[in-house]
């Protein structure tokens, strides 16, 4: 079915840390980055609007950018493809999800302490880092009650530094690992995408999951789907005691 026998990198023995990407959450309803932006979106990039430099140009246009995403998010619901993630987390001997959504969706499928590489969109913050939920109704400008400034997503935009104990859990996470498996990403975005490469370096087992074969090439293991249709019959191929 898969091509290689999963219990040869994935059984309950195995320290395994799984990274997700946009894919992930395309069962769900979410577009992806690649996927073209619909409506009014249409003709922006998100790696023009995702940026300090745009909010400082017109941050009324990307907070309802974000207030739009965001209402889709909260019109979606966990696919298979999270529920089996957070299974995951109750199964391995060790396990770590890092991922680089900011959709909360993985959290709303039962999984703890996931690593969230980019923020989450569901959270606010001012630029000195006074954290908010979203007002309800949300109405620009919504001010910290801090410090009076603006507030904007919680989320790192491009050209803007991760947080670096996260960026450090990642790291230590792989090092320590068995297996790393990356689901649902295009390997584009960095430090992200330099995840695969180093985990082959130290030689650690490596299974990408993406209906794109170009996005596994350089894995070990590459399982062609969705994530939320392998996911199932990868665990129910698996030896779990
Ligand atoms: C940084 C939050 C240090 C935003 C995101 C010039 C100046 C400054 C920096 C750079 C520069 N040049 C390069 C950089 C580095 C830059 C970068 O990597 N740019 C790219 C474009 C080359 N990175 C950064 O800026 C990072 N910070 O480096 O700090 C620094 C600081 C200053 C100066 C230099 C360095 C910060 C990056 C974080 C950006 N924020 N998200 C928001 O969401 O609004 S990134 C955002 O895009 C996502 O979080 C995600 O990470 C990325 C999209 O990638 P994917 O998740 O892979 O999604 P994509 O749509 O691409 O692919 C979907 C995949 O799913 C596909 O493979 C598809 O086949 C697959 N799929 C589809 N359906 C399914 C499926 N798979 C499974 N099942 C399915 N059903």
């Amino acid at each position: 079915m898969f091509g290689f026998n999963p219990n040869d990198i994935l059984n309950a023995t195995k320290k395994v840390v799984v990274l997700t990407g946009a894919g992930v959450s395309a069962e769900s309803g979410i577009p992806t980055f690649r996927d073209p932006m619909e409506g009014y979106w249409a003709e922006f990039d998100p790696e023009t609007l995702a940026t300090p430099q745009a909010f400082r140009k017109d941050p009324r246009l990307v907070m309802e950018w974000y207030q739009w995403r965001r209402n889709k998010v909260l019109s979606s619901a966990p696919n298979p493809a999270h529920f089996e993630l957070a299974e995951w987390q109750k199964r391995f001997r060790s396990y770590t999800l890092i991922t680089q959504n900011v959709d909360g969706l993985h959290e709303k499928a039962g999984s703890r302490h996931v690593l969230e590489m980019h923020g989450n969109i569901h959270r606010l913050r001012c630029q000195n880092m006074h954290y908010h939920a979203w007002p309800e109704p949300y109405e620009y400008p919504a001010k910290c009650h801090v410090c009076s400034k603006l507030l904007r997503p919680d989320i790192v935009w491009f050209g803007e530094n991760l947080d670096l104990k996260i960026l450090a859990a990642c790291r230590a996470a792989i090092l320590g690992a068995d297996t790393f498996v990356v689901i649902g990403t295009s390997g584009i975005v960095y430090p992200a995408a330099g995840f695969l490469d180093a985990a082959q370096k130290m030689g650690k087992a490596t299974l990408v999951i993406n209906p794109d074969p170009g996005s596994g090439a350089q894995a070990q293991y590459f399982i062609k789907g969705k994530a939320g249709e392998v996911l199932p019959q990868l665990s129910h191929a698996i030896d779990w005691d």
